[in-house]
C-alpha cells in the first residue's frame, strides 16, 4: 500500500479507461434479473454546457443508482441530449452560430463533462432528439396522434412570445411570461396543432392517486388541471357554466367574452326570477372555458361585484336556493386547456403534416418518415406567424399521399416538449431503428422505476409525459399508463443566496473543479452539502474540506491491521446507516457517518481487512474513482461497483447504548459497546488480548457495566 497523497488524476483516468474497457456500466437489458430503471430529467443545452447546479443533480441520482447495483439490482442508467427547441436555438441566434452546428460543438463538451463526472451511464445508448434516427419516431407518434383524433388543427386565441417570434403552450407561460426567455406572453388569434390532452383531463387526475410522487408534484398537476363541477343553466338562447347554481335568484346580469365592456343591448329572462336582465361583454370572461358565459351574481361573487359597481348594474340579495337544480344539467369542466404543439420556429421536428388543396390534411405516410429539417442558412424567425421553413419551397412543395397531385407540407415544427415527452421509451431500444420501441425490453424495464428532476416541471414535462404515455397505452403501442413510479424532486444549488443562472453571473462550471479536486471530491462536497431534496449553497471553502476526506480515507488504508472490538461495535451500525440514508437520499448524513466512523479507526490506529472492504463499498456510491482504487489496492481483480451491499446483524445494528469498561485482573484495558456478546467481543479485541493471551480465567459481568477477566492463579 502507498503512502502520500491521492492522485486524482491518474486514479480517474486510469478507472474511467478500464471501466470503458470492462463494459462495466453496460446494462444487458435483455437477459437482466433484476431490472432498475434509474433515470435523470433529460438535460437540454443551453449555454456553453453544464453548471454546477446540473452536475449536483445528476449526480445525485446517480448515487442512488450505483446503490441499487450494489444491492443486486440490474441498473440502467441512460443519459442523452434534449437538443431540439427554443432554448437551444435562441441561443445559437444569439452567438450567431448555425443551431445544427451549436448543437454538434454542444454534444460534445456535454458528453465530454458528464464523462469525467463519474456516472454510471450506459454509453452504448446515448440519444440526441435532433438526429433523424431518433425525430423520425416523434414525427412517427404525431402521425399516431392524428389518426387517433388526438392531434387537431384549429384556430384558437394563443399565447405568443414576441421575442422568440412563436407561439406558445400555456404550461410556457409561467406567470405571463415566456418560460424560455422571460419576455411578457401575448395574445394572438392563430390557427395552430394541439394535442388533445384534455380528453385525458380525468384519467391525468385519478392516476395521481397511485403514484408515488412528491405530494407538492401531484398538487400542482391537480391544481393546473383544474376540476371543476357545476351545472350549466340556460338564460334564453344562452347557456351559462356556474359552480354555484344556488345562487341564481341573484344573477342580475350575463356576460359574454368580449375584448372590452360593452352592453350588447339585449336582454334576457333570469330563469329563477323571470326577470330580464342586460347581457354584456366583459374583459374577465375567458371565451373558452365553461360555456364562454356567466351569470354575474354581484351579490355572491367578487370579480361580478366589481364588474356591476364599474357599470351601474344593480345587485338583489337572496338566500342561496338549492331548488334550482331544475333550471339546468349537472356538469364538469376542466381549466386544461389543450396543448399547443406547433412553432413557427427552424430547431425542431417538421411536423409530419401535408395539405392537400382537394383532400385537406393527410398525415405523412409511415414509410416516407424521417421528414427531413433541411439544412437552410436563413433559419432565423421571422415573427410573422409562419415558420422559417415557409420561405423554402423545395421544403413544403410536396405531392399529396392520397391523390398524387401538388400538396404542400406543414412548415411548422412541433414543441421541444414533445420530444423530451418519450425519451425514456426509447432509451432501451436505442440501436433498433425498425419501431420505435422493443416490445419485451419496454415490458420487461418499464415504467421507470425512479424519475428524478427539478420540480419546476411539474406542468410541463412532466403532465406532458404522462398524458402521452397514456395515449400510446389506449393506442395499444405501450402496456402501461404511467410514465413512472416513483419520482424524487431535487433541491437547486444556490450561489451567494441565488439561484445559478448566467443571468446573475453566478455559474461555476464544474470542469475547473473536477480538474482541480478530483470528481470524487466534487461528488462528495455537494452530497455533503444537505438532503438532496433540498439542494444547498455552493461554497469553494468546502471544496478543500472533502479534499482532505479523500486524503484520509486513502491514509487508513495504509494503516497495519489490527482487531478492535470499538470499531467492530460501530461497524454494523454505519452499515445500517448509510444504507438507509442513502435510500431517502440523506447522502449528507451518511457521508457524516464515514467521517466519524473514520475518527474512530484513526485514534486505535489499525483496522482489519474486511471492515477496510465494507467502508470502500459503502464509499463507493459516493466517490467511485477512490473506492474502486482502493479495492484495486486490496488486491481484487473485479470491479468494487458489482460487489453486494454490506450485510448487518440487526441486533448489532441497534442504536448505540451504554460503554462496558473491559479489564483484565481488575485493571481498565479497554471499552467497548454494550449489547449482545459482550464477552465474545472484549476478548477479541487487541489491547484485551494482550493481557489474557492463553490464560485460563474466570469472567466477572457487571451488565451495563463492567466485564473482568480474572486470570487463575492471580
Ligand atoms: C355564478 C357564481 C356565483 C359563480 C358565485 C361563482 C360564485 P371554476 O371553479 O374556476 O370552474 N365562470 C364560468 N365560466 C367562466 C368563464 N368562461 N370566464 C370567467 N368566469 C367564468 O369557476 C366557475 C365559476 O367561474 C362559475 O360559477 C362562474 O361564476 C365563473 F357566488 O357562476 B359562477
Ligand atoms: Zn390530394
Amino acid at each position: 500500500m502507498s503512502e502520500g497523497k491521492y492522485d486524482h488524476k491518474t486514479v480517474e483516468g486510469k478507472w474511467q479507461e478500464e471501466w470503458a474497457k470492462r463494459g462495466l456500466d453496460q446494462t444487458d437489458l435483455k437477459d437482466a434479473k433484476r431490472p432498475f430503471y434509474n433515470l435523470m430529467m433529460f438535460p437540454y443545452p443551453s449555454a456553453e454546457g453544464l453548471h454546477v447546479g446540473n452536475m449536483y443533480a445528476f449526480t445525485a441520482s446517480d448515487v442512488y443508482g450505483r446503490f441499487k447495483r450494489m444491492q443486486g439490482f440490474d441498473v440502467f442508467e441512460p443519459i442523452g441530449l434534449d437538443g431540439f427547441g427554443i432554448h437551444s436555438e435562441n441561443y445559437a441566434l444569439k452567438i450567431g452560430r448555425h443551431p445544427k452546428e451549436h448543437a454538434r460543438i454542444t454534444q460534445e463538451n456535454f458528453y465530454k463533462q458528464l464523462h469525467q463526472i463519474g456516472n454510471m451511464f450506459d454509453w452504448s445508448k446515448t440519444l440526441e432528439t435532433y438526429d433523424p434516427d431518433y425525430y423520425k419516431w416523434t414525427q412517427w407518434i404525431f402521425v399516431q396522434m392524428y389518426k387517433a383524433g388526438l392531434a387537431y388543427k384549429a384556430k384558437s386565441e394563443v399565447n405568443w412570445c414576441p421575442h422568440c417570434k412563436t407561439v406558445l403552450a400555456d404550461e410556457q407561460v409561467i406567470d405571463g411570461k415566456c418560460e424560455r426567455c422571460k419576455t411578457e406572453v401575448l395574445k394572438k388569434e392563430l390557427e395552430q396543432w394541439f394535442f388533445r390532452i384534455t380528453k385525458y383531463a380525468q384519467k391525468l387526475l385519478d392516476n395521481l392517486e397511485k403514484l408515488d410522487w412528491v405530494e407538492k408534484i401531484k398538487a400542482s398537476q391537480r391544481n393546473w388541471i383544474g376540476r371543476s363541477e357545476g351545472m350549466k343553466l340556460k338564460f334564453g338562447k344562452y347557456e351559462v357554466f356556474t359552480t354555484r347554481p344556488d345562487t341564481v335568484h341573484g344573477a342580475t346580469f350575463l356576460a359574454v367574452a368580449g375584448k372590452s365592456d360593452k352592453f350588447t343591448g339585449e336582454m334576457v329572462k333570469n330563469p329563477a326570477t323571470g326577470v330580464e336582465i342586460p347581457v354584456w361583454e366583459a374583459e374577465y370572461i375567458v371565451a373558452d372555458y365553461g360555456t364562454g358565459a356567466v351569470m354575474g351574481v354581484p351579490a355572491h361573487d367578487e370579480r361580478d361585484m366589481a364588474f356591476a359597481k364599474k357599470h351601474k348594474i344593480g345587485m338583489v340579495e337572496m338566500e342561496p336556493d338549492e331548488s334550482m337544480r331544475k333550471y339546468g344539467e349537472k356538469t364538469i369542466h376542466f381549466h386544461l386547456r389543450d396543448w399547443l404543439i406547433s412553432r413557427q420556429r427552424y430547431w425542431g421536428p417538421p411536423i409530419p403534416m401535408i395539405v392537400c388543396p382537394k383532400c385537406g390534411w393527410q398525415p405523412v405516410p409511415e414509410k416516407d418518415l424521417p421528414v427531413l429539417l433541411p439544412d437552410i442558412s436563413d433559419y432565423q424567425p421571422e415573427g410573422n406567424g409562419k415558420g422559417p421553413l415557409a420561405k423554402h419551397p423545395e421544403f413544403y412543395k410536396t405531392t399529396c399521399p392520397e391523390c398524387g397531385g401538388e400538396a404542400e407540407r406543414e412548415t411548422d415544427v412541433s414543441d421541444t416538449f414533445l420530444d423530451s415527452a418519450w425519451y425514456f421509451l426509447k432509451y432501451p431500444s436505442v440501436g433498433n431503428d425498425k419501431e420505435p420501441w422493443d416490445g419485451e425490453i419496454t415490458k420487461k424495464w418499464m415504467p421507470v422505476h425512479m424519475y428524478t428532476g427539478g420540480a419546476e416541471h411539474a406542468n410541463l414535462h412532466l403532465l406532458y409525459t404522462r398524458f402521452l404515455t397514456m395515449a400510446l397505452h389506449d393506442l395499444g403501442h405501450v402496456p402501461f399508463e404511467e410514465p413512472f413510479t416513483r419520482f424524487f424532486a431535487h433541491g437547486m444549488i444556490i450561489k451567494d443566496g441565488a439561484k445559478m443562472s448566467k443571468s446573475k453571473g453566478n455559474v461555476v462550471n464544474p470542469d475547473d473543479y473536477i480538474a482541480k479536486y478530483g470528481a470524487d471530491a466534487l461528488r462528495l462536497y455537494f452530497m455533503f452539502l444537505g438532503p438532496v431534496d433540498q439542494g444547498g449553497d455552493f461554497r469553494d471553502a468546502g471544496m478543500e474540506g472533502m479534499v482532505r476526506f479523500v486524503n484520509r480515507v486513502y491514509k487508513l488504508f495504509a494503516l497495519p491491521e489490527a482487531k478492535s472490538a470499538d470499531i467492530i461495535a460501530a461497524e454494523p451500525r454505519l452499515i445500517k446507516k448509510v444504507g438507509e440514508d442513502i435510500e431517502r437520499r440523506h447522502y449528507n448524513t451518511a457521508i457524516a457517518a464515514m467521517m466519524e466512523y473514520i475518527n474512530l479507526i484513526n485514534g486505535v490506529g489499525g483496522w482489519m481487512r474486511g471492515q477496510r472492504e465494507n467502508l470502500a463499498i459503502m464509499l463507493a456510491p459516493l466517490a467511485p474513482f477512490l473506492a474502486e482504487e482502493l479495492w484495486y489496492r486490496l488486491s481484487h481483480k473485479d470491479s468494487i461497483h458489482i460487489q453486494a451491499w454490506p450485510k448487518y446483524d440487526p441486533e448489532l445494528a441497534r442504536p448505540k447504548q451504554g460503554v462496558i469498561v473491559v479489564q483484565v485482573n481488575g485493571k481498565m484495558r479497554d471499552r467497548i459497546a454494550d449489547g449482545p456478546d459482550v464477552e465474545q467481543r472484549a476478548l477479541e479485541s487487541d489491547k484485551v488480548k494482550e493481557f489474557v493471551g492463553e490464560a485460563k480465567y474466570r469472567t466477572i459481568f457487571v451488565p451495563g457495566k463492567v466485564i473482568n477477566f480474572v486470570i487463575n492463579g492471580k
